[in-house]
């Protein structure tokens, strides 16, 4: 799973990025800092199953922070985007292409009003947020309209004369940019269109179908960034104007967060991602104690956290409705083969099997796969059983 951070230039996406994975990258009040794209992992939270077994756990893939599990998720932060990207302005097509095995965006924008559509430093307040949620939407709808039409007409005509199902082929076409069968099958059924003639699609039709594909394909969620520089009746206007034009946004400080991180690592305060609040640990100057305590008035106690945290768990778990399994080889001790207690923890899709899993933990496990068992009931699970999320599941199978 990837997430991809998105926006126009100088909005604070390598900040984001920084301060989710920890991962120093360049970070300059200029546009284009970004060119090449940064890949870290960041973790989201979930309850770690040792509070309620009362053991102690060993994880693997992930961290284990007072009963609260870190499990990772891969982030990627691009160079900005300028209207016009898709036909190549800026570093458009550059940015779009590193884009292509993301699941989800996260929509970096300064809701301060302070960087024009170009990136640029401008007055704040004189540059409206809500034009770059539309201007985004519409590059990356442009984008994916291109890679559609590239051979359309071709790939329609092939599927007419040779009575081939179009959605399976247009998946094929799309395997590179993470868009599976039934995701083109839900926009066409959404927008009504005709499968069978895709050759008498209209260009608009295509647009649209374009739209839709990328709203269910790679869903978005908007971080509303640099919050601390705005008052919190500001920041609810914006938030009702978003509402009204049908989206969600996050009030974010990423700055704050970074700043957070940083202080926590240096062993100055101590601070859990996505808290409420920190303590100080140790005798800090004046410049920054008081730098802490500006996150603590403008950001921690109006919005209860920087919400770099928050954006990360509501797109995991909101948007890519993914769960988190505990997969065990021994089910009475919780234990690996090596006897690690509560090694690992996996985010899947909802709807994921018994099956899945076991393929996920290796194509052996999936492919010899005898039957599952819930670790809390002992019950046995079939191949077809639907996880739920903090299941602690042991797979066997032919060895
Ligand atoms: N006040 C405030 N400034 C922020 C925040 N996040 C980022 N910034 C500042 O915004 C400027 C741009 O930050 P970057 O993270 O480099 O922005 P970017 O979107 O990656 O920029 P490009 O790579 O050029 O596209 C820097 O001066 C950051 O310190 C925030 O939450 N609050
Ligand atoms: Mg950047």
């Amino acid at each position: 799973m990837q997430i991809g951070i998105v926006g126009k230039p100088n909005v604070g996406k390598s900040t984001f990025f920084s301060a989710a994975t920890e991962v120093d990258v360049g970070i300059a009040s200029y546009p284009f800092t970004t060119i090449d794209a940064n890949i870290g992992v960041t973790y989201v939270r979930y309850p770690c199953p040792c509070k309620e077994f009362n053991v102690s756990c060993n994880p693997n893939n992930s961290k284990c922070v007072g009963g609260i599990r870190f499990i990772p998720i891969e982030v990627i932060d691009v160079a900005g985007l300028v209207p016009g990207a898709h036909e190549g302005r800026g570093l458009g097509n550059k940015f779009l292409d590193d884009l292509r095995q993301a699941d989800a965006f996260i929509h970096i924008v300064d809701a301060s009003g302070s960087t024009d559509d170009e990136g640029r430093a401008c007055e704040k307040g004189s540059h409206d947020p809500l034009r770059d949620v539309e201007f985004l939407e519409e590059e990356i709808c442009y984008w994916f309209a291109g890679i559609l039409k590239k051979d359309w007409n071709r790939i329609a005509r092939q599927c007419e004369v040779g009575k081939i199902k179009f959605e399976r082929m247009l998946a094929d076409k799309l395997a590179g940019l993470k868009i599976r069968e039934f995701e083109i099958h839900r926009a066409i059924t959404n927008l009504q269109l005709d499968p069978e003639k895709p050759s008498r699609w209209s260009e608009e039709d295509i647009l649209s179908f374009a739209f839709e594909l990328r709203r269910i394909s790679k869903p978005m969620l908007i971080a509303l960034n640099k919050c601390d520089l705005l008052d919190k009746c500001e920041m609810d206007e914006l938030m009702a104007r978003l509402k009204e034009k049908g989206y969600i946004g996050v009030p974010t400080s990423a700055e704050a967060e970074l700043a957070l991180r940083r202080a926590s690592k240096s062993g100055l305060i101590d601070y859990v991602p996505g808290s409420p609040d920190f303590k100080i640990l140790s005798d800090l100057d004046d410049r920054r104690r008081k730098a802490l305590e500006f996150i603590r008035e403008r950001v921690l106690s109006v919005y209860g956290s920087t919400g770099v945290q928050e954006c990360i768990e509501r797109v995991a778990f909101d948007l890519l409705n993914l769960i988190v399994v505990y997969p065990v080889e021994d089910e009475n001790h919780l234990t690996d083969k090596q006897g690690r207690v509560l090694p690992d923890a996996y985010l899947m899709p909802k709807g994921s099997t018994a099956r899945d899993l076991a393929y996920k933990i290796h194509t052996d496990l999936g492919e010899g796969f005898i039957k599952a068992i819930d670790a809390r009931t002992h019950r046995v699970l079939g191949a077809d059983y639907e996880l739920k999320s903090g299941d602690i599941i042991k797979v066997v199978a032919r060895s």
